[in-house]
């Protein structure tokens, strides 16, 4: 009997060595992927891992939601399983126990493994509700401007320090909280933000009109800019507690793209800039050129402001599709015989990749999706320039001019 013991007791030892290793590796594989998921990585790249770096707000709280929710729970569940499985597989072989216990069923495991999950998927919903209502809801933020230009409302002023914005929103979504105004300061083209009760105060939050005071009178050549709206997006305090808030109150969109799905490529129209249209099928190999990635490059790249809110439309023509740009955080299916809508604010320049995400038949693979961010002056240009092509007068050419020759004069 005890030499039986003793000569199994030598391969328990080589046994317990070896969890203790595999249990380090796999523990320090998971922090790789944790803060390799936390690596900024712009556009697809090869040998990238993790998400791509974020190029708008939503895609910044989806960020923190996966980094700091999604992540934490997945590497504690597949640890405790994992510890599981080896105790199971240590402590539970058949040299280990020969004598295996009789008894099946335990009520109160069975209530833990039922009821531990609930409580892990609500809170989870916690902070994926609120995520998939930014993305279901086009924002309705409104910018207010001492001087009104076409994308902006103005604001009334009582006195030198205090101004008043109408609470014109619909009733469930009117001003009722700090959180719903913005304010800042714009001094040489540079903005600042003001802090609440600090620099500003607030009066009249749930009636028709707001109150804005500031502490200080603005200063010769500052401008103020006020943002209001319950459409506040972006990566917030996690818990309160923990990061910087870098939320924002999204304004309402000022662009909309009507986005068409059709085997196998895009179909896109800007409804507000005038009657023209364009297909973006794949770019072959050969016209690639040094600026364009291979099977993500599209033969026309859409075009959009930097800063500002597209409304995204999109339908199908005679399968399901789905345009999906994951640095935006939009993934949205394009149905025949329906419209979906979807909307994003690109908060950098540059060209950003996205593909169709549906199923939708042999070259589902091959129908990219470009998208270039530009100034707001470029992305005039480039209007102009498609309308001149589609044989239209241009829309903003002459605008353009006016406020240079104005710039001029002063
Ligand atoms: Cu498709």
């Amino acid at each position: 009997m005890d030499n039986h013991m003793t000569g199994h007791m030598t391969g328990g030892t080589i046994f317990k060595k070896m969890p203790v290793r595999l249990l380090g590796g796999l523990i320090a594989a998971g922090l790789a992927l944790m803060l390799g998921t936390g690596m900024a990585v712009a556009n697809p790249v090869d040998g990238g891992l993790g998400l791509q770096e974020a190029a708008s707000p939503f895609m910044e709280q989806v960020h923190q939601f996966h980094n700091w929710v999604l992540m934490p729970i997945i590497v504690g569940i597949s640890l405790l399983v994992l510890a599981l499985l080896l105790i199971i597989i240590f402590k539970f072989n058949s040299k280990a126990n020969p004598t295996p216990a009789k008894f099946s069923h335990n009520t109160l495991i069975e209530v833990i493994w039922t009821g531990v999950p609930i409580l892990i998927l609500l809170f989870v919903a916690v902070f994926s509700f609120p995520l998939l209502f930014s993305a279901d809801v086009i924002p309705d933020g409104k910018r207010y401007l001492a001087q009104d230009t076409e994308l902006a409302e103005t604001f009334t002023s009582k006195s030198d320090t205090e101004f008043v914005i109408a609470n014109d929103f619909s009733e469930h979504r009117r001003l009722s909280s700090k959180d719903h105004v913005e304010v800042f300061v714009i001094r040489n083209g540079e903005r600042r933000e003001l802090t609440y009760r600090k620099e500003f105060k607030l009066s009249g939050l749930k009636t028709d009109e707001v109150t804005i005071a500031l502490t200080e009178p603005l200063a010769a050549g500052e401008e103020l800019e006020i943002i209001a709206g319950r459409s506040r997006v972006g990566a917030k305090k996690f818990l309160d507690l923990f990061g910087t808030d870098n939320s924002q109150i999204v304004v309402a969109p000022s662009i909309n793209i009507k986005v068409t799905g059709f085997q196998w490529g895009w179909n896109y129209a800007y409804p507000d800039e005038g009657d023209f249209e364009f297909n973006a099928l794949i770019k072959k190999k050969e016209d690639l050129d040094d600026t364009s990635l291979y099977l993500f490059e599209p033969t026309k790249r859409i075009v959009v402001p930097v800063n500002e809110t597209v409304r995204i439309l999109t339908t199908g023509r005679e399968v399901i599709h789905s345009w999906a740009l994951p640095v935006f955080g939009v993934k949205i299916d394009a149905v025949p015989g329906r419209i979906n809508e979807s909307w994003f604010m690109a908060t950098r320049e540059g060209v950003f990749y996205g593909q169709c995400s549906e199923i939708c038949g042999k070259d589902h693979a091959f129908m990219p999706i470009a998208v270039e961010v530009v100034s707001r002056e470029e992305y005039q240009a480039w209007v102009d320039s498609e309308r001149e092509f589609a044989g239209l007068e241009p829309k903003y050419t002459n605008t353009i001019k006016l406020a240079a020759n104005a710039d001029q004069a002063q």
